[in-house]
């Protein structure tokens, strides 16, 4: 019974501190955040953009099997360091299983970031939407194969609310697998993408790009390389 010898206003004060300390753990237990693999290395390139300014930070990104990799090959004709790897599935990339130690494609002053197809059960277009550090870079160019899909658009979202109206000197648009298309089926696609991704209303370039016949490769190539980087938002 040592309580008793306790004062009551003593005893209370010491209930409340216990309490808030309880509860501030409750907190704190609630708030833990478990990473992925893909939503730390997210993190981690995000922090690695932003302590090195002076060059120029190019990401490609899109869906799995879109021509992300063969259009930096071609792009850099293939020079980059490392090289990208072709035709493997994303999957297979380990952004998602350990720490990745060298998230770059190097090419005279360009870094570029070859990121891994979102939008498949190891690499989801949530991790994306939430960790992948979009403002970290000077430019990025998002790659569509064919249909525009869900998860497209929402990553175009994304790209909007981070970037407002300097969304055209930060964005282009890529339509790859253009291999055989006439100037008709340009035109629907445009159309389709303009609904889309509002081309025309926000100043956003659209190209067309066939990697297997390397058409448009050299029109993305001049975009990266004779763009005005300085410019206010750009
Ligand atoms: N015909 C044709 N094939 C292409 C084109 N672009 C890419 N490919 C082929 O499509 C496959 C996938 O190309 P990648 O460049 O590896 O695709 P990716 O977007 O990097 O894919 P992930 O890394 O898995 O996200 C490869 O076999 C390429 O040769 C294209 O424009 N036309
Ligand atoms: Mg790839």
């Amino acid at each position: 019974m040592w309580w008793l010898a306790i004062p009551p206003a003593v005893a209370v004060g010491a209930y409340v501190v216990k309490k808030i300390f309880e509860d501030e753990e409750e907190n704190y237990t609630h708030t833990t955040v478990n990473y992925t693999h893909l939503e730390s290395n997210f993190q981690k390139l995000e922090k690695i953009l932003f302590n090195n300014s002076g060059i120029k930070k190019i990401a490609i990104i899109g869906q799995p099997g879109a021509g992300k990799s063969a259009m930096l090959s071609g792009m850099t004709d293939n020079q980059c360091i490392p090289r990208p790897v072709i035709g493997q599935k994303t999957d297979a990339t380990f952004w998602h299983i350990r720490p990745v130690s060298n998230f770059f494609n190097s090419y005279q002053n360009f870094k570029f970031v070859d990121a891994p197809g979102y939008d498949t059960y190891l690499h989801p277009v949530g991790s994306y939407l939430k960790y992948f550090p979009f403002t970290g870079f000077d430019f990025i160019l998002l790659v569509i194969k064919d249909k525009i899909h869900a998860s497209d658009e929402e990553i175009f979202s994304k790209l909007k609310q981070s970037f407002g109206s300097s969304i055209s000197k930060k964005i282009a648009i890529v339509r790859s697998f253009s291999d055989h298309l006439s100037d008709e089926d340009k035109l629907l696609i445009k159309n389709d993408f303009d609904k889309k991704f509002e081309l025309a209303d926000k100043n956003i370039k659209l190209f067309f790009l066939s990697n297997r016949y390397k058409y448009g490769i050299n029109e993305i190539k001049s975009e990266i390389q004779f763009r005005n980087y300085n410019k206010k938002g750009g």
